[in-house]
């Protein structure tokens, strides 16, 4: 290749597609399959933003946390020159130094020893959920009776809410899912409950506001340690409010329909207990229930020679990394015989899901129960989609549970 060849940029694919309107958030797979197909990096000109579709750009940028930066927010807005609509998270929207003391807390929190005392308690409120539902006869839905259901019955009391309100946490965790897009229409339906969803949240991140015995009040003794501020405790409080609910919801939706649609799958399982986790890490894979994630370019980056300005956000479609056929083999498949480890569902680097434990613990209590109780999973109706900017998410998966034994 003669030098001046060599070093000269290759023309950026370009689309003026929007991944946020309602019929791609339905059904996302064919604009991830022609993104990979335009290139390694694609200019969304509606935008104005850089998105990488395939694996290894996606990696690379997670793992590339100076260049790829958080803190100008890991939505559509840039906090360089956008108000954020709430104070931006110390985790999630944060660098080094500043997201490494919350990040070091929640980490030790949320880590399995810690989680250990919550295993058989997690284990017997499955094992009630799952009799209630099947005492209500074969049908139910399995997102809201089980997928939903569940996280609600276990983790606000893990945080240590109190009681009243929450209601609240499904709705606020997914408008602040929709804040990472575009000001849509899914936005704008949140603009009138919003407040009262933010100043309730808000409200139990305060040390009176939770038990003595949850990972709330491990945040405060954290501060009492010197671990964080005073000033950061409540805003911790706050991310495990805002990430813990509605993720392993649809997180629990995926698998469950993932088994709902491929019964040889559950068959596998129930011979296989113990690939319990590999079965919920393949649905992340396969569904990639937290689709995309932002970054901003802290410099003019060249990647798979594609020039990406300075302060330009950078769109990484999660969802389509994890079904890149460079990565995977046969990737729309849906398999537990595969090894899905090196999904990007949960993210990777720095910010790689803290709370991920805590998901697959879950999804371990639910899943162990039904496979023990249920013979085949059936569907019995139309899976209903709910959009959200963010997240792959249901609202209705109409399924006959056939008891087993
Ligand atoms: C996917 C932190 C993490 C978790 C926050 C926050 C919000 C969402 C998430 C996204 N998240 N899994 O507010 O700190």
């Amino acid at each position: 290749m003669p030098p001046e060849t060599a070093h000269r940029p290759s023309p950026l694919p370009t689309s003026d597609v929007d991944p946020f309107s309602d019929e791609v958030l339905a059904h996302p797979d064919a604009l991830h399959q022609a993104l990979r197909e335009a290139g390694p990096v694609v200019h969304l000109t509606r935008y104005d933003v850089y998105a990488l579709p395939r694996y290894p750009q996606v990696h690379a940028a997670l793992t590339d946390w100076q260049r790829f930066q958080s803190g100008a927010g890991v939505g559509l807005s840039n906090f360089r020159h956008e108000k954020p609509w709430r104070r931006p998270s110390l985790l999630l929207e944060a660098d080094p130094p500043l997201h490494d003391a919350p990040r070091r807390v929640l980490r030790e929190l949320l880590a399995p020893p810690a989680l250990r005392r919550l295993r058989e308690q997690w284990l017997s409120t499955a094992e009630s959920l799952v009799d209630e539902v099947l005492s209500r006869g074969p049908e139910c839905d399995a997102f809201t009776a089980l997928a939903q259901a569940f996280p609600l019955r276990v983790f606000p009391d893990a945080v240590g809410l109190g009681p009243d309100g929450r209601e609240n946490l499904l709705p606020y965790g997914n408008m602040a899912f929709n804040a990472f897009g575009p000001a849509n229409h899914l936005v704008a339906a949140d603009a009138e409950r919003g407040p009262g969803f933010s100043a309730w949240v808000d409200a139990q991140c305060t040390r009176e506001a939770l038990s003595e015995d949850g990972f709330g009040a491990r945040i405060w003794a954290a501060a009492d340690c010197g671990e964080l501020t005073y000033e950061q405790a409540p805003l911790v409080v706050r991310s495990l409010l805002t990430a813990g609910v509605d993720t392993t919801v649809h997180g629990l939706g995926a698998v469950l329909y993932a088994f709902a649609t491929h019964p040889e799958q559950w068959h596998l399982l129930r011979a296989r207990p113990e690939l319990v986790r590999v079965a919920f890490d393949e649905a992340v894979r396969w569904q990639s229930p937290v689709q995309i994630f932002f970054r901003t370019a802290t410099a003019e980056v060249t990647i798979a020679g594609a020039r990406i300005p300075e302060g330009a956000k950078v769109l990484m479609f999660l969802g389509s990394a994890n079904r890149d056929p460079g990565r995977w083999d046969d990737p729309d498949r849906f398999d537990l015989r595969r090894d899905p480890s090196g999904h990007v569902g949960f993210g990777m680097g720095i910010h790689q899901c803290v709370g991920q434990h805590v998901a697959r613990l879950e999804a371990e209590a639910l899943l162990s129960v039904l496979a023990r109780r249920v013979q085949r999973i059936e569907r019995a109706g139309t899976p209903q989609r709910h959009l959200n900017n963010t997240m792959r998410a249901w609202s209705s998966l109409p399924v006959r549970l056939h008891p087993a034994g």
